[in-house]
């Protein structure tokens, strides 16, 4: 199939940042060809979302090149995209639309799917009802409308509204349900002693090439945008400890708040996590990687994630040279973060970044143990093998001697099944 041709327009105030460059990635990753691409640097106006002068412009362009398609940044309203098409004679899309099609074409997982049916069921219901008041006022032409046709009218776009609002409240129950189950897996797996890491950053930062690099599981990692969509957990070993390391949907820039509460489910394992890796992309300018970053703390506020020890881990460092490293690690703290510059691709300095990782989870402390040669106490010593790091082991005549380093959590579990005392905290690491 031959890809859509495409005119991208941005329009953008003063004071807005140039994201002329990502919008084209953003139509490339959905699979347009670009035909060419306008940058309109001024107030918006409420008509078109550009002057009329520049309408005009770009109506003469049109009728040169013949696109298929105009693709528009950032978001308009219904009522603009429905003006533009006729000014132009062409289809027009806009950057959230963009933005959907390229989450149908990434979903894989029925969350991810069911998440991106409701997102454009929101995104498509200011459109519907301003097609269908449209059409009734095309149909009452001149006249104006009686009573009893605005009624029927009104009565149509409500059952067509209501009928899109029955099937994205029946999409939320199913997304809770899968939502549900997933919470029972955490909760599992919190109880067996597992400590939570999730990785989160703009899209296309490196977070699955992260993610593939700590765990050794296979995700897949492409120099596209959103190539990530559903979550995906996997153990990792780090001495003493156990972690499930979650990889999961990237953040954008301007973003709808619809978009956001469709992802959720998957963002809040981003909100349940013990520590966040903060993926930032460092072979961007330093002001590209600080607008990502403002960007990524923004959705943070927006999905309620706070108070999370997090660590940035500057990323792609194999393509700077040791100064530009220094500086963007510079411009990182500024902004209040520990920095650990690293390289997921070619595995720069992951040690250094778990160790930081290992920092910031709870204290580890060493206990001493004396176990009673019986079965319970061979199951523990087992369960202390998968989740405590067994320091030594002292077979004597009528138990066993263990030193083990536990975290306070995991020490109580131990006290509340052996019952009596002979848990003692030997030093704290
Ligand atoms: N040079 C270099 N490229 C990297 C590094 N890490 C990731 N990349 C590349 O960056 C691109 C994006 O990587 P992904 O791991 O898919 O990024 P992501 O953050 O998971 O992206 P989304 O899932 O799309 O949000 C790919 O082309 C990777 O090969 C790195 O350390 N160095
Ligand atoms: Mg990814």
């Amino acid at each position: 199939m031959n890809n859509l041709k495409a005119l991208l327009v941005q329009s953008r105030r003063y004071n807005e940042s140039n994201l002329l460059d990502e919008f084209e990635a953003l139509a490339q990753t959905a699979g347009y060809d670009i035909l060419g691409s306008r940058d309109i640097v001024g107030p918006p106006s409420a008509k078109f979302g550009i002057s009329s002068g520049n309408v005009e412009e770009i109506a003469t362009w049109i009728e040169i090149n013949k696109p298929d398609v105009v693709l528009f940044s950032p978001q308009l309203r219904s009522s603009q995209v429905f003006r533009l098409m006729e000014a132009w004679n062409t289809e027009v899309r806009d950057r959230t639309q963009l933005i959907l099609e390229i989450f149908d074409r990434h979903a894989k997982t029925a969350q991810a799917k069911l998440q991106i049916e409701q997102a454009r069921l929101s995104y498509e219901l200011p459109f519907e009802r301003y097609q269908v008041r449209q059409r009734l006022q095309k149909e009452q032409t001149g006249d104006r409308p009686t009573t009893d046709q605005v009624g029927v009218g009104e009565d149509l776009l409500n059952l067509r509204v209501q009928a899109i609002r029955r099937r994205i409240s029946s999409i939320q129950q199913k997304l809770e349900k899968i939502s549900m189950a997933q919470q029972l897996k955490k909760k599992k797996r919190a109880k067996e002693g597992f400590i939570e890491l999730a990785l989160a950053g703009y899209t296309n930062a490196g977070k699955s090439t992260l993610h593939s690099a700590l765990t050794g599981s296979s995700v897949l990692i492409a120099d596209q945008l959103f190539t990530t969509l559903s979550t995906k957990a996997a153990e990792l070993s780090l001495p003493g400890r156990q972690v499930v390391l979650s990889d999961s949907v990237g953040f954008i820039s301007g973003l709808p708040k619809s978009l956001y509460q469709a992802f959720n489910t998957t963002l809040m394992e981003i909100g349940d996590a013990d520590v966040i890796i903060l993926v930032v992309d460092g072979s961007d300018s330093s002001s590209e990687m600080l607008r990502k970053l403002h960007a990524c703390q923004d959705a943070f506020t927006e999905v309620g994630i706070n108070g999370i020890p997090m660590i940035v881990a500057l990323n792609k460092v194999d393509l700077l040279d040791e100064s530009t490293i220094i500086e963007r690690t510079g411009t990182l703290e500024e902004e209040g973060y520990h920095v650990i510059p690293i390289s997921a691709k070619e595995c720069i300095n992951l040690e250094k970044l778990m160790e930081t990782v290992k920092e910031l989870l709870p204290a580890l402390n060493m206990y001493t143990l004396e176990l009673p040669y019986d079965n319970e106490s061979m199951s523990l010593l087992s369960w202390l093998y998968e989740v405590g790091h067994i320091a030594d082991q002292e077979y004597n005549e009528n138990s066993i001697r263990v030193k083990v380093l536990l975290t306070l959590e995991m020490a109580e579990k131990v006290r509340r099944i052996l019952q009596d005392g002979s848990l003692d905290l030997a030093h704290t690491t």
